[in-house]
């Protein structure tokens, strides 16, 4: 046996502590963060010499990959080296960390000591002094050695050998980047005598109650003084309390005494409870409005510091995300506490997934190998033991697509007994044996919807009316994971979120996933798996956050927000209903403001009385009385916060709803001759070439978009883009056949196609004069050919500007970028912006920018004339500096460079987005099928003393 035998034994460790819970105290603390030497050496023999002196220096934590030794390797599924379990390959780059250090002044000498590693990937092996302490591997979950006697007062000297591959590798397929590192803290606890070492806080709750006790290994006492709590450990009180809730979430803060050291204590008292297939706490239902949070930051990876961890949880409140469900592996502890004191329910995730046994259809998968039955028992109870005190914790999950075996059989059997106070979810057991929910990811709507009503076919290996079909459908259900946000999107969220509320089996869902995993690159753009050159590669499947890498929200976090806003606001027959969507709390915290609107400009505002609502409740107010306007009149209700909050600011806004007071008065019809109007065409091509001073080139027809990820359905299934790409959509010659002039219309006929196909459309452009200073164009389009199935990534025409033209304002939804399935969060206004800040910068370039339902455009541009369109009643558009094929073209951000044109795509209609990179198909109902369509749009040029005249707002 070699030296480092251990790194490929099935062994999750050797000489380390039982596991306990994390907790804070006033005992002495040594943080060994900071300053360590280092080494990397290519096997998992590592560094031989003892002199350290000429070794580097790295910070702790961190991975080394991301400082500048080896590489990150990111895959999917696959695992990085060969399935050939538990052996990993000779070349196993090991880091070899040291650290010197000497006792701060006052540490007690002789006191019992710990040394604490709360994560270091994958496998580490210890030395104190010189002595071997032991090894251990799971990454994400604390390991402790009891170092008393081992200390000198100065000149103690901390070696640590940490390999990359270890046997714990197979247990860590998680979908993201492989880390290497001592990645969370390390830290030296004094142990003062006859101090607890573990204990377990039980604070449930029921009509007003909370009950308590704190059970620990030594006698203690248990104070919360703001209950007048004052209780030795292991006896029970009951006092009135309120309770514990994601929306409400009430701590009391108190210590647990025992041996002169004091711990601190965060009660929160909430019960969890399964009641005839429906998840409760506190004896009402809940619904997880969640995302799937990986820790994520572009520099650090997942050596996270407590200020980004709180910055995901205020970004999360802020959002109205009201649970996390911590994909894949245990968070830092600091982020429970967090999650404790700002209110996020959280689904606690073990560290297990084996998703690369798929490619050895899961023959000796480790759950269902007797051999591994301790390294999986292992990382289970590390994870209970460590956050059994959190109130924010309210379901254990056992992992993560590790596919089914007696393993987890064991580990819910195991958690039952020691903590019957939370449910356990785990999805991939397609039995649910093990699991008090039935869970699926990526369901389609209609899917969803049978499983609300507990409709659903039995799955696969499961008999139609065998008990397990039948427990299963008596669960409740929660949706791990759904809205694949990968790029632009993901679509239909509203549609999800309003079947996730129509059924009381739901509990809730969480959408894939909070932040992108994109990492620093040296150039200072980002990473995906495909720029490291290494097969097997995840490629760009890391990319799919609400978040962008940096934590800058994208589009899809804002129409998630809207999705699930806590107050649903209707303004409609003369009155403002309101839905109450909180689980717990009533709407006291909110002030209602509102405001009146004319063609996007604010007319009046006030604000209103909020009623009371309970949880769940419905009521309304009356609309305030406001005449009709000239233009499209809108009234705008806010909820906002009525006063400051941990997380946000009073005035932050939580709900908002809209409604058309009065539409438009009809634009006057305005004739005049196609001759002295401001168009002017290209007589052979019918072309226009100008609108009064601004030379334009187009209108062209245009029907394709820069293919956004969720065009590339998964693994070939759902891919859009391919089908587009085979018919030729993004090649499409223009043939004008005729170009004539009658009764002061200018007709434009051709047809687009693609080369070497039979297919194409047939299109007719009418120009006709609307006034001095506007000219109105009719497009109609024909297909002609066998199209099949294939759809239209838009339908529209493309102009060519002068690069001059900076900024658009426009009267439609806004601000941000919207798409048939994700507008929810676009409002009806007015709003102005550069069009260079127009541009999602999504890291993979693609289509984006659009805005649904336009009804008027201005584009402006110093020492320019005004280029206005208006709809018919409506369109879509896009302005930006490049074109779609150059978008198309793009791999990086980089790739993008202003042409010597802005391009203007004003479309009838442009496609859905949907989450297809990895979920069911785009549904039909947000398709562009291939089929007759005609539109008209106004173009007009006006000159700034006279702009009312363009648009004609
Ligand atoms: C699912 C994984 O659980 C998650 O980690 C992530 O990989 C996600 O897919 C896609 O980004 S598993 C998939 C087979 C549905």
């Amino acid at each position: 046996m070699s030296d480092f035998a251990y790194v490929e034994s099935y062994a999750p460790g050797e000489g380390r502590r039982r596991p306990r819970a994390d907790f804070l105290s006033d005992a002495p603390r040594l943080s060994l963060n900071g300053d360590w030497r280092f080494r990397l050496s290519p096997t998992a023999a590592g560094a031989s010499d003892m002199d350290d002196s000429g070794w580097d220096r790295l910070r702790v934590p961190s991975h080394w990959v991301l400082e500048g030794y080896d590489r990150p390797l990111y895959t999917n599924t696959a695992y990085p080296f060969p399935l050939d379990p538990p052996r990993v390959p000779a070349e196993n780059p090991t880091g070899d960390y040291r650290r010197h250090f000497d006792l701060p002044a006052g540490w007690p000498p002789d006191a019992r000591a710990v040394l604490r590693f709360q994560g270091v990937d994958s496998c580490a092996r210890v030395w104190l002094n010189g002595t071997s302490l032991g090894h251990s591997k799971g990454s994400r979950l604390p390991f402790e050695f009891d170092v008393t006697g081992l200390l000198r007062p100065a000149g103690n000297l901390l070696a640590v050998r940490v390999h990359r591959w270890s046997s714990g590798s197979y247990l860590e397929d998680q979908d993201m980047w492989w880390l290497p590192g001592i990645f969370r803290d390390v830290e030296l606890l004094a142990r003062p005598d006859g101090c607890v070492d573990d204990f377990y806080v039980h604070a449930s709750y029921l009509d007003g109650q909370g009950t308590l006790r704190v059970d620990a290994d030594r006698p203690g006492t248990v104070e919360l003084p703001e209950l007048g709590v004052r209780v030795p450990t292991g006896v029970e009180v009951t006092v009135p309390v309120e309770p514990w809730s994601a929306e409400s979430p009430r701590l009391y803060r108190g210590t647990l005494t025992a041996g002169g050291e004091r711990i601190a204590l965060a009660v929160g008292f909430r019960t969890v409870s399964i009641v005839d297939g429906r998840l409760l706490v506190n004896g009402v239902p809940v619904l997880f409005r969640g995302v799937n949070r990986h820790e994520h930051d572009p520099d650090r990876g997942r050596a996270l510091d407590r200020e980004t961890m709180l910055r995901d949880v205020v970004l999360m409140k802020r959002h109205h995300i009201n649970a996390v469900r911590a994909s894949h592996y245990p968070p830092h502890p600091e982020f429970l506490r967090l999650c404790d004191e700002y209110g996020l329910w959280v689904v606690d995730e073990c560290d297990i997934e084996t998703h690369g046994f798929i490619y050895a259809d899961w023959r000796g998968n480790p759950p269902d190998e007797p051999a591994w039955r301790d390294a999986l028992a292992d990382r289970i109870e590390r994870m209970v033991e460590r956050d059994k005190n959190h109130p924010s914790v309210v379901v254990w999950s056992l992992g993560n697509e590790s596919g089914a075996g007696a393993a987890f059989g064991e580990a819910s059997r195991w958690i039952r007994a020691r903590d019957p106070s939370r449910p356990i979810h785990y999805e991939r057991d397609r039995t649910y044996r093990h699991s008090d929910f039935a869970s699926v990811m990526y369901p389609s709507l209609d899917d969803l919807d049978a499983i609300g009503r507990r409709e659903e076919p039995a799955p696969e290996g499961v008999e139609p009316g065998s008990p397990d079909d039948e427990r299963r459908r008596g669960l409740p259900f929660l949706l791990c994971e759904y809205a694949h946000a990968m790029g632009n999107g993901p679509g239909s969220l509203v549609d999800y979120q309003r079947i996730l509320e129509a059924h009381e089996r739901f509990c809730g869902a969480f959408v894939w996933e909070w932040i992108d995993h994109g990492l620093r690159a040296p150039d200072g753009g980002l990473w995906h798996g495909g720029d490291i050159d290494h097969r097997p590669s995840g490629g760009r499947f890391c990319l799919d956050g609400l978040l962008f890498a940096d934590r800058t929200p994208s589009p899809g976090l804002a129409e998630y927000a809207k999705a699930i806003e806590p107050v649903e606001i209707t303004v409609a027959g003369g009155r403002v209903a309101l839905r109450n969507r909180y689980d717990v709390v009533d709407l006291s915290h909110l002030r209602l403001e509102w405001t009146v609107e004319d063609g996007g400009v604010p007319v009046e505002s006030g604000s209103l009385a909020v009623p009371h609502l309970p949880a769940r409740g419905l009521g309304s107010v009356a609309m305030p009385v406001v005449p009709a306007g000239r233009s499209e009149r809108w009234l705008t209700v806010r909820a906002v916060l009525a006063t400051d909050t941990a997380w946000a600011p009073a005035g932050h806004e939580v709900a908002w709803g809209q409604g058309l007071i009065s539409a438009a008065a009809p634009a006057p019809a305005r004739r005049g001759s196609l001759d002295r109007g401001p168009a002017r065409f290209d007589p052979r091509t019918g072309e226009l070439v100008r609108l009064g001073d601004l030379t334009v080139a187009g209108p062209m027809l245009d029907v394709w978009r820069a293919p956004v990820e969720n065009d590339l359905g998964q693994g070939g299934r759902n891919n859009l883009a391919q089908a587009w790409r085979t018919v030729g959509l993004d090649r499409m010659l223009h043939r004008v056949d005729e170009v004539c002039v009658a009764d002061d219309r200018l007709v434009v006929r051709g047809r687009s196609a693609p080369a070497g196909r039979a297919l194409g459309l047939r299109t007719e452009l009418v120009w006709e004069p609307a006034g001095d200073h506007a000219v109105r164009l009719a497009v109609t389009v024909e297909p002609e050919g066998d199209w099949a199935d294939v759809t239209l990534p838009r339908l529209g025409v493309r102009l060519a500007l002068p690069a001059g033209l900076a900024r658009a304002t426009w009267f439609g939804r806004g601000p941000g970028e919207s798409y048939v399935d994700s507008q929810a969060a676009a409002r009806v206004g007015r709003f102005a912006a550069d069009i260079d800040a127009m541009q999602t910068p999504y890291p993979w370039p693609q289509e984006n920018g659009n805005h649904v339902r336009t009804r008027w455009l201005e584009l402006t541009g110093p020492d320019l004339p005004t280029l206005g369109v208006r709809g018919d009643p409506w369109f879509d558009f896009t302005v930006r500096r490049w074109t779609s094929e150059a978008l198309d073209r793009a791999t990086k951000p980089s790739d993008l460079h202003a042409s010597d044109r802005v391009w203007l795509n004003v479309d009838h209609a442009q496609q859905g987005i949907g989450s297809a990179s990895c979920g069911p198909a785009l549904p039909d109902r947000y398709r562009l099928p291939v089929a007759p369509y005609s539109f008209t749009t106004v173009l007009s040029v006006c000159y700034s003393s006279e702009r009312h005249r363009c648009t004609g707002s």
